[in-house]
């Protein structure tokens, strides 16, 4: 049976924007202010690396029944027994993905335009990621920001769970809040706080306070 996906607020590592804190470091913070969804990024280690940090998140996640997805790597993602993959629009195809992880995991999609949302829900997304909202200097090669507009679109019109994201922090997410997707992400401002508990704890006031 497929997991459901948490609504609420989605965590991302970036160990490069953690203040020389290791990913494992961060999720735990992350998980013990219960946050509900965590996605594992990092585009600079090995495959080898990145399984054993998996592994580790994976065993934090399920004492904490959090959801766990794995971005871009299918077999990291099988390996370590996540709940989901995160794929991006020049990564593998959902359908692919999909024959070689089965049915039962969560496949989210990112996505920069209508057309872009339409065809993650023909191939059968589970979710999709719905930016980048505002700038971001978090991810290299990022796409232009999609705005507001965007979001409203997909609210309006797209049916599967949707994961506002970039550029989101604590000073705009009322604001993001009041498009009400499922679950906004915010990835730097909580890695790279000084002090992640105080960040997550306003960030879900905010959230909450919305729904
Ligand atoms: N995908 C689209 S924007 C982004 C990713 C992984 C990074 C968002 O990071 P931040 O720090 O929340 O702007
Ligand atoms: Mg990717």
């Amino acid at each position: 049976m497929k997991k459901e996906m948490p609504k609420g607020l989605y965590a991302i590592t970036a160990e490069n924007f953690s203040n020389g804190r290791n990913n494992i470091e961060v999720v735990k913070e992350i998980l013990d202010c219960g946050v509900m969804t965590i996605q594992y990024r990092d585009k600079i280690k090995t495959k080898s690396e990145k399984l054993r940090q998996c592994e580790i998140i994976r065993k934090l996640t399920q004492n904490y029944g959090a959801f766990f997805i794995v971005n871009d790597d299918a077999d990291i993602a099988l390996a370590c027994n996540a709940d989901g993959i995160h794929l991006g629009q020049d990564d593998m195809p959902i359908e692919e993905a999909r024959k070689i992880a089965g049915k039962d995991i969560t496949i989210g999609l990112s996505t920069h335009c209508p057309q872009q949302a339409a065809a993650a829900e023909l191939c059968k997304a589970d979710y999709i990621g719905v930016g980048p909202i505002f700038k971001t200097f978090t991810k290299e090669n990022v796409s232009e920001p999609v705005g507001l507009e965007y979001l409203d679109y997909c609210v309006k019109n797209i049916k599967i769970h949707k994961v506002a994201i970039g550029g989101i922090k604590l000073s705009n997410l009322l604001q993001i809040c009041s498009y009400k997707p499922e679950s906004v992400c915010m990835v730097t401002q909580i890695t790279s706080s000084q002090n992640i508990k105080r960040t997550i704890k306003l960030a879900m006031e905010i959230i909450n306070g919305s729904r």
